[in-house]
């Protein structure tokens, strides 16, 4: 490959003529690819049971957000027990949830532990795959202690199958680390934006800290010092840690490569890079004084930057501190507490755990399916090919969603890739991207379209269940392909089935290849026909 063919990183953060104009906000995750020019796709959270210790598989089988294929399969809910925070952030307006795990704009309906208890039994006898509890806000969970653990002790006791997972700010994490064992907390977020005390007081105008509050650099070196002790003392205690940043253009976005670094040398599992979510009605400093988030294709480029640090998660959805259900969906309105007090709650633990078997079969015959397709694709998939598929799903891991129905697309790359074991063929999950809905229940949204075909416009085809003629039209005229032969396959194997068509018919000469997406190729994404592009 030419080198002109990439862009340095640092360029493509400077540069905002994002390509696909993906809005990643306030919604959007973004888009996630490969990594620079190594063309080979990753998602670190994508690792299976051959690539991590049997106890630790045992952790995150059934964490979405630990493990990107349990995201299809497992739901997750949070209890908003904790209001108060103990720092500020300069894009967290207090009015709102937090910033750290949730969308701002929202404001929860805040729990006592006993409502907590309550709730999470009447979610779990209802949506029986919901496997994790997280606290997550709307403030901090460690600003709460009392609250916080309390609702883990009951949990622990009254719904011992479900995980407890929660998320700090880390400032007051060393000191609760011994409870965070006590209750078999078994996965923290620490939310780390920063490893330099400079970059940190652009960030926090002051934390409250030994009764006093403390503003500046002095602020942030604490904070600091608090999150990396905090972080060792976890790795310590074999407690899976997961970072989160928050990507802040111009202030941290380069600088988070070496919070990566730093993170990995002391044993995170995961690191989640987050666009800042950014907006005047917000309220928050950031909003008001005009500070942007991030394009998709810069919050893809630092992440691919970051390739070879901590293993990074693309799959969050940044959810509300009150969120139920698959990532992705929030069923939070059917558990409001006027409406648990009227179910009949059933926590029935035999039940869950039937149902979580068929789950795991389901999981284990996507697995069987996409071999199968790895195999018989591999002789007509061309090697120097490699294209994003858009997919509509409701979940199950299969493509089972109308394209009208979407309100989100996750992002597959196909194609060879080299790695550790040569050069293979993949379906790889790298992202997702919000759209506004189409449908609007009989009836198209034609307006949408634009800005639908937009965020997925770096994608060669779209694979759905189902699709009407008009998004048919506009898709095809934008060159993307609409697919519904695969209504109700496996995600993969439908993904894979598509590509080997797709590369027989560019063979044939039937169809003609061409890239679509320039940042893309710019980063060596693609193998095809970047050399002719550069
Ligand atoms: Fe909640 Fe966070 Fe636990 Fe998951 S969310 S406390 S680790 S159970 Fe998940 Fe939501 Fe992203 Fe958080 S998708 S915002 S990473
Ligand atoms: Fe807001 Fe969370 Fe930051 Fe506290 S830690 S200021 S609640 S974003």
């Amino acid at each position: 490959m030419s080198a002109s063919a990439y862009i340095a990183v640092g360029d493509l953060l400077r540069s905002r003529h994002a390509v696909s104009a993906v809005q990643p906000l306030p919604d959007s995750g973004g888009g996630c690819s490969t990594q620079g020019g190594e063309g080979k796709a990753s998602c670190g959270s994508s690792g299976g049971p051959q690539d991590m210790p049997a106890e630790i598989w045992e952790k995150v089988k059934n964490h979405p957000c630990y493990s990107e294929e349990a995201h299809h399969h497992y739901a997750r809910m949070h209890v908003a027990v904790a209001p108060a925070c103990n720092i500020q952030c300069n894009y967290c307006n207090r009015k709102y949830d937090c910033s750290n795990e949730s969308r701002p704009g929202v404001v929860s309906q805040k729990l006592t532990p006993e409502q907590a208890v309550k709730k999470v039994l009447a979610v779990a006898s209802e949506i029986p795959q919901m496997t994790v509890l997280g606290i997550a806000g709307p403030g901090d969970s460690l600003a709460n202690p009392k609250k916080t653990f309390e609702t883990f002790r009951r949990l622990q006791q009254e719904a011992p199958d479900i995980k407890l997972c929660m998320s700090t700010n880390g400032l007051a994490l060393p000191q609760y680390v011994d409870e965070i064992c006590q209750y078999n907390i078994d996965h923290v977020t620490i939310t780390i934006n920063m490893v330099d005390p400079e970059i940190g007081a652009r960030i926090y105008p002051w934390i409250f800290w030994d009764h006093r509050r403390v503003t500046g650099v002095e602020a942030a070196r604490i904070l600091h010092e608090q999150q990396m002790l905090g972080l060792e003392m976890l790795t310590a205690r074999g407690v899976l840690t997961k970072i989160n940043s928050v990507l802040i253009p111009g202030i941290n976005d380069e600088h988070l490569i070496e919070v990566n670094r730093e993170v990995k040398k002391r044993g995170a599992f995961l690191h989640n890079i987050m666009p800042l979510i950014s907006e005047a009605e917000h309220g928050t400093h950031f909003g008001l004084t005009g500070q942007r988030g991030p394009t998709a294709q810069e919050l893809k480029a630092v992440q691919d930057a970051c390739s070879g640090g901590a293993n990074l998660m693309r799959h969050c959805r940044q959810c509300r501190a009150d969120a139920v259900g698959l990532l992705g969906e929030d069923r939070s309105d059917e558990f409001t507490l006027d409406k648990i007090e009227q179910m009949e709650v059933v926590y029935d633990l035999d039940r869950r755990r039937s149902y979580q078997e068929q789950v795991e079969a389901e999981r284990q015959a996507q697995h069987a399916a996409k071999q199968d397709a790895l195999t018989q694709a591999g002789a007509d998939a061309a090697r120097d090919i490699r294209v994003l598929v858009a997919v509509a799903t409701e979940g199950q891991g299969r493509v089972n969603q109308h394209f009208g129905h979407a309100t989100e697309f996750q992002i597959y790359e196909v194609g060879w890739s080299d790695g550790e074991a040569g050069r293979t063929l993949g379906a790889t999950f790298v992202g997702h991207r919000r759209v506004d809905l189409y449908c609007q229940g009989g009836w198209g949204e034609d307006e949408q379209l634009p800005s639908i075909v937009n965020a997925i416009n770096d994608c060669h085809a779209v694979l759905v269940s189902k699709i009407g003629a008009c998004p048919r039209d506009e898709l095809q005229a934008a060159g993307i392909e609409p697919v519904d032969a695969y209504a109700h396959e496996f995600i993969e194997k439908a993904a894979l089935q598509w590509f080997a068509d797709y590369c027989a018919r560019v063979a044939a000469g039937t169809c003609v290849h061409a890239p679509r997406g320039d940042a893309r190729i710019r980063q060596g994404a693609y193998t095809g026909n970047a050399e002719a592009a550069a």
